[in-house]
């Protein structure tokens, strides 16, 4: 499938199930052997985020980005890459991710185009709206919970910030984000997230493939729930 029929929204909320947010730092192991493990237990999309102390640069980053790539196209997983629009384009991603203190959205779209998955990080309602607003195509909210990973995460908004945007008619593909596992993935979904995306549940895992198998049981049973509840 191209990345223009993975923009579509429906699709978009299956593909955000169990996403998959790393760099090589976040390893424990060889990132290609994290990412195909990951992909074995169900993984549905996985973005390059290249960041932090220790961080590759420069051909390193661009050589292990590729590889991943690769994987992700043989294995249908659609690849994002964090922040690098260059980078993106120069590997013919299928999306990009942003936060709020990157370009802005809607320059950021006209250089990827319409056919690529824009994603951009939102705290609260006002960020979701200017989102919105400038061109992305799903947002990835939080940090719900508390996280170690991200240096400059803000504090746990908690669930809360995902029902407010459901509330409020934001219509959306939600993922949520920070401190997410398999012990808490159902709450995220039934709070009116589509799916999780997380960094350490699976890359500091002892078994990358089973903690995403359960993260992946944890999101579909919330779904399920979400459903019979009538919670939308
Ligand atoms: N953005 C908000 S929290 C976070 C990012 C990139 C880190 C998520 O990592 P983890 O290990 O899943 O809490
Ligand atoms: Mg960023």
């Amino acid at each position: 499938m191209s990345a223009s029929q993975w923009r579509q929204e429906e699709k978009l909320r299956q593909l955000l199930s169990v996403y998959l947010i790393m760099g090589s730092n976040n390893c424990l192991r060889s990132p290609m052997d994290v990412l195909e493990a990951a992909i074995q237990g169900g993984i549905t999309m996985f973005q390059y985020r290249e960041k932090g102390s220790g961080a590759l640069v420069g051909n390193e980053r661009f050589a292990l980005a590729s590889q991943l790539r690769d994987k992700c196209r043989e294995c249908g997983v659609p690849f994002i890459v964090n922040d690098d629009i260059s980078l993106a384009l120069a590997l013919d991603a299928d999306g990009v991710h942003i936060g709020q203190e990157d370009e802005h959205a809607a320059e950021v779209r006209r250089r990827i185009g319409a056919g690529r998955i824009l994603g951009v990080s939102a705290y609260d309602l006002p960020e979701a709206e200017a989102a919105i607003r400038n061109g992305a195509d799903y947002l990835g909210v939080g940090p719900l919970f508390s996280t170690q990973t991200k240096e400059d995460a803000k504090a746990a908004s908690g669930l809360g910030a995902v029902a407010l945007m459901r509330q409020q008619g934001i219509r959306m593909p939600i993922v949520g984000i920070g401190g997410i596992t398999s012990a808490n993935a159902g709450q995220v979904v039934r709070a009116g997230a589509d799916g999780v995306s997380v960094i350490t549940a699976i890359t500091h895992a002892s078994e990358e493939r089973s903690a995403t198998e359960a993260l992946r049981n944890a999101v579909e049973r919330g779904l399920r729930l979400r459903t019979e509840g009538g919670v939308s």
